[in-house]
């Protein structure tokens, strides 16, 4: 058990041992006790075991196995493909092309897709984020009113052997000017199976106990891709762990927890859909005069240019006009 469960032991002996959830590990040999009310970071519910609720409290994600169908993901490739060849034209859509790689997967005279955000208006794409198995497990983080903020299919190119297909270790709060953190969770789906060889997610575990770090470009030599900040001063020999994922596998995440993916090493395109969710309850804030003003400064200009509005837009716009309600009331966000 890490230290912080041990030390979070010492202060949960002072409460009533009757209402304690206890976990114990796998091997059986470690037990622990939890109680409800100083369970920060997940909500009260039925859905997650005691191990699962633990590991997200302690660890800031918790995966869990075979929760979207082939069936679905396959027709998620097929909107994935149809929008690539251009056969299709969704309002809003955000197509990025890495910086390096010339070789698209189905238009050959195109750089490579190497993502696409914002697919709310992609009925079919957008099916992922109303995904009932999907959404039970979000509302044990957002609670019953829940929105889908941030939208994506990350389709992470092989590399060209400039390193550029690498995601640099951040944090996804950094993006986001709403609060409270605790109520965003992240839902991110492998859709093929994903390795350290194929450049999987890396989380640095029980980093979401932390605070929202200042974010940049780092200084790659051969390129770094649109929006892809970076924390410059995590500690480099902090714990990691590579989450090598089936197909289908969902990995849920807070967005403090500082993660990236490496290097795609294979030949193929490495496929994930991912949404972030927020709880509607939750509010906007002003993110002058923190490290969160570079990236409004680049939003805003971004946003300016694409809907011709000058300075009218604010970063809190760009985010309200994305987001879509998909359980419970839109009371806030
Ligand atoms: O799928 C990946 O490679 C990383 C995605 C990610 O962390 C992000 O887009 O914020």
């Amino acid at each position: 058990m890490s230290r912080a469960a041990d030390r979070l032991k010492v202060f949960l002996n002072h409460l009533d041992r009757s209402s304690f959830i206890q976990a114990s590990s796998t091997s059986g040999q470690n037990v622990a006790y939890y109680h409800p009310q100083v369970l920060r970071y997940t909500l009260d519910n039925d859905l997650l075991t005691p191990e699962q609720r633990i590991s997200y409290e302690e660890n800031g994600f918790v995966l869990i196995k075979n929760l979207v169908s082939d069936e679905d993901i396959d027709r998620f490739r097929g909107a994935f493909e149809r929008i690539c060849r251009r056969e299709v034209q969704v309002p809003g859509l955000v197509v990025m092309r890495d910086v390096a790689i010339s070789r698209s997967e189905f238009v050959q005279d195109q750089k490579a897709v190497s993502k696409l955000q914002d697919f709310q208006e992609d009925p079919e794409l957008f099916r992922y984020c109303s995904l009932p198995q999907i959404l039970k497990f979000v509302e044990c983080f957002t609670g019953p009113n829940i929105m889908a903020m941030h939208t994506m299919l990350i389709n992470k190119p092989p590399d060209a052997g400039k390193k550029t297909s690498r995601h640099p270790m951040h944090q996804d709060l950094h993006y986001f000017p709403f609060r409270p953190a605790d109520r965003i969770v992240c839902s991110w789906t492998a859709m093929e199976r994903v390795t350290r060889q194929n450049g999987c997610l890396v989380v640095l575990p029980s980093t979401h106990t932390g605070i929202l770090k200042e974010h940049d470009y780092p200084e790659w030599e051969g390129g770094v891709n649109k929006m892809y900040h970076g924390i410059r001063d995590f500690d480099p020999q902090h714990p990691r762990v590579h989450l090598e994922m089936e197909k289908g596998d969902t990995v849920f995440f807070h967005p403090l927890l500082i993660h990236g993916s490496g290097m795609n090493q294979t030949e193929g395109f490495r496929k994930a859909i991912s949404c972030h969710y927020a709880s509607s309850d939750c509010y906007y804030i002003d993110v002058r005069g923190t490290t969160q003003e570079n990236i409004e400064k680049e939003v805003k200009e971004i946003a300016a240019r694409k809907y011709d509005l000058g300075d009218s837009i604010t970063f809190q716009d760009t985010w309200a006009v994305r987001g879509r309600l998909v359980q419970g009331d839109r009371t806030s966000l």
